[in-house]
């Protein structure tokens, strides 16, 4: 099962979504050469621009005066207005894509917030995160924030987990509109490449779901395949029209968060009918997610730093409490309260030959000698460290206590000693958006499709702890280098008296 589910998903991954060969169709995709003369374009050229356009100059297609020079192309269609045969004032940018020019047209929508309105708003924003002490609160200001700038119904702040699935942290919505905070999406709904693309394309958007992908022109022509990786039109992939709808969303957008290079999450908007999102109010949303992005690191990064110097102040001050003129079992026991406060736990045990000290929760001596033994042949560092204590060592399971999280140091003293910090599983039920591994075909020929239903699913997990952090651990081997050098210390002194 485990490998048909992987051939499923390597076909999802592989899904060529950045050349698509067609736009959505409220724009218009003109491809130049790098003489500026038109090869082919998509969308309702005709009736905007004129009847007439392929091989024709972009400048005159695009009724301009003046000609256009390829090198300051983009600064000059950034700053005109269109001339078109439509109402509407439509703006036009432009990027590369191999040899080509791609120039994207795109109406500008009439109820569009004032740009001093939209920067008033932002700052405000920025303040305001910088007056939170936590994650959860930053990205709960960061939901309202985008519903109010982009106006969809639903706004939801997503963030990645190591394994590829997320989970919604903070909401924003309209009351119509079923909520889905706090639940769990499985890795497959965004796959490989679609997150590759969005750490470099970091903004797109589906005005309306019920579009029909307008196909480049002319067909065969030595376009298709054009990479559309940046264009703000490219036709998204039918697999994920399919997922909107059957989430019965009319209209979807999504920004990146990228935190020092890696996607960290997305601000997922969603609306119940068709919404459009022009140029200008893009441009303010990757403003915004740039605020947001930045304060999101300014804030793990205080966090990170305060358990570092939490635990260092706590080893320091243990430091001072260690009597060299005990033994060195006794100059360990002596300090155990101070140890065991070294790491946030439920339980904390100083493990050797002659005995076993437990302090709070903790397996009997007896299991936690057989686990000791084990330990000391499962790691070389010194260090073990486990949220998931049954999934390595399965005895774990009958542990009355449930002990899940471990986090171990090894003392090679002359009689060795094992200090083990130990967690609690925590029973934690998770809200999954729809069942995830429902609709698994059992024909590997078949692609994976998206689920039908959204109705939340939830799983109840067992045997796990809270993780020790990156802090934690390297906290863990500095006590480790301290309680070895006293021990020497504490030798030295034996020789010393004994001499
Ligand atoms: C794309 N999937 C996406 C996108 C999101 C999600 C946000 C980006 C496009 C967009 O902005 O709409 C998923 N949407 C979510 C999640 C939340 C949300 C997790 O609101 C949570 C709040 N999808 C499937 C399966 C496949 C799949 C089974 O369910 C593949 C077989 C594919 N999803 C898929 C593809 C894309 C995608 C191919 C890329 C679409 C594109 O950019 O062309």
């Amino acid at each position: 099962a485990a490998s048909l589910e992987e051939a499923l998903l390597t076909a999802c991954d592989r899904e060529p979504i950045h050349r698509p060969d067609a736009i959505q169709p409220h724009g218009i995709l003109l491809v130049a050469d790098q003489a500026l003369i038109i090869r082919g374009g998509a969308g309702a050229i005709e009736d905007v621009l004129q009847p007439t356009w392929l091989g024709q100059s972009l400048a005159s297609v695009l009724g301009l005066d003046q000609p256009l020079d390829p090198d300051t192309l983009a600064i000059t269609l950034g700053s005109i207005t269109v001339r078109t045969r439509t109402d509407r004032e439509w703006t036009a940018s432009c990027l590369t894509s191999g040899a080509c020019f791609l120039i994207e047209l795109e109406p500008v929508a009439p109820e569009r917030m004032s740009a001093r309105a939209v920067l008033a708003q932002i700052d405000e924003c920025a303040t305001q995160f910088e007056r939170c002490a936590d994650i959860q609160p930053i990205c709960h200001l960061a939901a309202e924030n985008f519903r109010r700038l982009t106006g969809f119904d639903r706004v939801m702040v997503y963030r990645f987990a190591e394994d590829g699935s997320g989970e919604v942290l903070a909401e924003a919505r309209d009351d119509a509109m079923p909520s889905l905070i706090n639940h769990h999406f499985p890795s497959t709904d965004i796959p490989h490449q679609a997150r590759a693309l969005y750490l470099r394309n970091r903004i797109r958007t589906i005005p309306d779901v019920d579009y029909i992908p307008a196909p480049l022109r002319p067909e065969n022509d030595g376009l298709s395949g054009l990479d559309m990786s940046d264009a703000a039109l490219r036709s998204v992939s039918p697999i994920h029209i399919q997922y909107l709808k059957n989430m019965g969303v009319g209209a979807s957008a999504s920004v990146s968060i990228v935190i020092d290079g890696m996607l960290w999450g997305l601000i997922a908007c969603h609306h119940r009918t068709p919404h459009f999102m022009d140029e200008g109010t893009r441009n303010a949303c990757s403003m915004l997610a740039g605020v947001l992005s930045r304060q999101l690191r300014g804030k793990e990064e205080l966090l990170t730093y305060q358990e570092r110097l939490r635990i260092r102040n706590a080893v320091e001050a243990l430091d001072t409490r260690i009597d060299l003129s005990l033994s060195s079992l006794k100059m360990i026991e002596n300090v155990a309260d101070d140890l065991r406060l070294v790491f946030p736990t439920d339980g904390f045990a100083i493990v050797s030959e002659e005995e076993v000290l437990c302090q709070r929760e903790c397996p009997s001596p007896a299991d936690l000698r057989k686990l000791v033994k084990w330990i000391a042949t499962h790691n070389e560092s010194g260090i073990f460290a486990t949220h998931a204590l049954s999934s390595v060592y399965p005895p774990a399971d009958d542990f009355p206590d449930r002990t899940a999280g471990v986090l171990a140091i090894n003392l090679p003293f002359p009689k060795p000693i094992m200090l083990l910090w130990l967690r609690a599983e925590i029973v934690e039920v998770l809200k999954w958006a729809g069942h995830p591994h429902k609709n698994i075909p059992t024909d590997p020929n078949e692609m994976l499709r998206p689920r039908q239903s959204f109705e939340t699913w939830r799983e109840t997990v067992r045997g796990l702890a809270p993780r020790w952090d990156s802090e934690q651990v390297q906290g863990a081997r500095r006590l480790r280098r301290h309680l070895i050098a006293h021990n020497q210390n504490q030798q030295l002194r034996e020789l010393n008296n004994s001499l």
